[in-house]
Parts: structure tokens; C-alpha cells; sequence
């Protein structure tokens, strides 16, 4: 028999992505129930071309259910994923609430699958988009090279902070599309957008800001922190050195990163287009000469990392300069979490 799937928060942004994910991927699930909020349930929505009512969360929606994914906030996910896994269902968690918790592992299935099997919550959790979106291919150069150090800017997406952000950075580029000085003086960019900041700290639109998530100690963001500690989980280094710098641009979809990876070898970029050529998960970007770059533009949509501009750095024989690309709703959220569950999938059907 092949197993039930429960998609709690399946109205939202990443829960729509996963439907469409759950309807092109190889159909390896028998039942499944979309969960959401009560505001949400008794929607149709449609999945594996099938229409399918919304049911309001529950402790008893969990009854029969092999895997829960969990694309909900935080504090939903700590509420709820103890009692999905109390009713028997294995939990895929996509929210920030266990992922740094010793008895949770933190898997990407190209990175580190084996850690999925030891799972004594019964919870699993997904990777935040922005570690997610680099974390492939510094996993392929880690097995070859061995990681020292990162050092990373980001350059996320509006949709990593949901619909809202979506939302607003639209809103601000209808207000200030059309005024050719606009972006010419302090000022009349805050101006033309006025308070409509959504999400974000500052107007996004013609802008750059530097910051994503919430106030740590000494200055850092929350995003900074979770690349340094998730990259260090996911991989098994907890001593990786890890300088992360987050910054939102004026994109809908798709997070990038500047990377700069040390390893403990020298490195030969040649060798390292090869390594990433034949990732699974990777697909490689990098001819300058004729434009062809890893950008938002063009991997919004797909499913792998983009990965390009890569160069031994000048200075230190032993590191590798790069630039990635991912859709931060697919990799970045719903396809791992969809992947990790196809894992599950393939093990319960075994036993
Ligand atoms: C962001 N990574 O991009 C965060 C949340 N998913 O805002």
C-alpha cells in the first residue's frame, strides 16, 4: 500500500508550490490530505489532478497518516508537529522551530540522505531557502576538497518572506515605475512608496537592503546565524567558519548567494566545473564571454542549483569564488521537503 501524505499548510506560498510539485513528480503517494488553517478550510484545491477539500488543523487529521509536511510558521510548527508525530506520522518540518534541536536531523537528500533514518522526534526538518539555495554545490566541492570556511552574501527574493512580500514588492514597483529621476536623489524613492514597507525594513523596490529575518547579539540577523548553523549541520562540521552577510533585492523569486568557500586542499576551478557539472541537483552556468550567468530570472521555475562565475581565488590557491542560484520556493522549500519525503516514501513502502 503506498502511504498517506498530509500537506498541512497547503494554501500558502510554499504549500502551492507543493502542490504543484506533488501532481508533476512520480506519484508515490496513496491518500492525500491538504491541512490549513480554519480560515482556509472547506477551499477545493486541486492535486494530482484530483480537487480536494481543506480540512482545519486538528489533532485527528494525523489519524492514518504515514508523512506530515509541515510550510507553516514557526510557532505553528512547534505547537502541531508533536502531535502530528504523536499520531503515528513521520514530520517533514519546513519552518525554523526544531531545525537546530539535537534530536532533529536537518537533511538535504543530496547532501546528507543517511541522516534522515535517525529520527527520534519523528520529526525531520527542511533547511532555511537561503542555506538551501548554496548548500548543494558546497556539498559536492566539501566531499572532493574538504570545507574550511565560508564566507557568503545573499541576494534573497521578496517571496522568501511569503505572499506579503510578494505583494508588496509589486505594489512598490507599480508606485515607482514611470518617474524617470526617482532613483537619482536621497530620499524620493521612501518618498514615492511612503509607508507600504510590508515585510521588510526598508522600500525594496530600486533599492537593496541589507538585512532579513530579526536582531541576534552583536549585530547579526537571524538569517545570518541560520546559514552558519544549518551549513554546519548539514555538513558535520561544527567548527566551520561561517560569515554570512543577507541581503533582500528587488526579486520575486529565486535567492542567490556570492560565494567564498576555503577548503583544506588546493582547489583547481577546471576541476571543480567538473565536480559540479556532475552533481545531481547542480546544473553549471558559466560562460561569461557569451552572458550566460546563474541568475533569478532564469532559474525561477526549475528545480536544481544554478552554479557559475566560478574562479580560483587570486590570493588563496585553496578557494573557489562562485555565484548560485535557486528558486528559494522549490529547492529552497517545497522540492527538499518533497524529496525528503519521497525518502520516507521509499522506506515505508520497503518494510
Ligand atoms: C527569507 N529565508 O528569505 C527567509 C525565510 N524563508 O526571508
Amino acid at each position: 500500500d503506498r502511504p498517506t501524505l498530509a500537506v498541512v499548510g497547503a494554501t500558502g506560498a510554499v504549500g502551492t508550490v507543493m502542490l504543484e510539485l506533488l501532481t508533476a513528480r512520480k506519484n508515490v503517494w496513496g491518500e492525500i490530505r491538504l491541512i490549513a488553517s480554519p480560515r482556509s478550510a472547506g477551499k477545493t484545491l486541486t492535486v494530482r489532478g484530483e480537487e480536494v477539500i481543506v480540512q482545519a488543523l486538528a489533532p485527528e487529521v494525523f489519524d492514518g497518516v504515514d508523512v506530515a509536511m509541515f510550510d507553516v510558521p514557526d510557532e505553528v510548527s512547534m505547537e502541531w508537529g508533536p502531535i502530528a508525530a504523536a499520531r503515528g506520522a513521520i514530520v517533514v518540518d519546513n519552518s525554523g522551530a526544531f531545525r537546530m534541536d539535537p534530536q532533529v536531523p536537518l537533511v538535504v537528500p543530496e547532501v546528507n540522505p543517511e541522516a534522515a533514518r535517525n529520527r527520534p522526534k519523528g520529526i525531520i526538518s527542511n533547511p532555511n531557502c537561503t542555506t538551501l539555495t548554496m548548500i548543494v554545490a558546497i556539498g559536492a566541492l566539501h566531499r572532493e576538497y574538504g570545507l574550511r570556511e565560508l564566507i557568503v552574501a545573499s541576494y534573497q527574493a521578496a517571496s522568501g518572506a511569503g505572499q506579503v512580500g510578494v505583494d508588496t514588492l509589486l505594489n512598490q514597483i507599480n508606485k515607482v515605475a514611470g518617474d524617470r529621476a526617482l532613483g537619482s536623489r536621497a530620499g524620493n524613492v521612501r518618498q514615492a512608496i511612503g509607508e507600504d514597507l510590508g515585510p521588510f525594513p526598508a522600500p525594496l523596490a530600486l533599492n537593496v537592503v541589507p538585512w532579513a529575518g530579526s536582531l541576534r547579539e552583536n549585530g547579526w540577523s537571524s538569517e545570518e546565524l541560520k546559514v552558519r548553523n544549518e551549513s554546519r549541520k548539514i555538513l558535520g562540521l561544527p567548527d566551520l567558519k561561517v560569515s554570512a552577510t543577507c541581503v533582500r533585492v528587488p526579486v520575486v523569486t529565486g535567492h542567490s548567494l556570492a560565494v567564498h568557500a576555503v577548503f583544506g586542499a588546493e582547489v583547481d576551478a577546471e576541476e571543480c566545473n567538473e565536480l559540479l557539472r556532475g552533481a545531481p541537483g547542480v546544473v553549471l552556468v558559466d560562460d561569461p564571454g557569451a552572458g550566460e550567468f546563474p541568475m533569478p530570472a532564469d532559474a525561477v521555475g526549475t528545480d536544481p542549483t544554478w552554479v557559475g562565475r566560478i574562479r580560483r581565488a587570486l590570493d588563496d590557491p585553496r578557494a573557489i569564488d562562485m555565484f548560485v542560484t535557486g528558486d528559494n520556493l522549490r529547492k529552497g522549500a517545497a522540492l527538499n521537503t518533497a524529496q525528503i519525503a519521497e525518502l520516507l516514501a521509499a522506506e515505508l513502502t520497503k518494510s
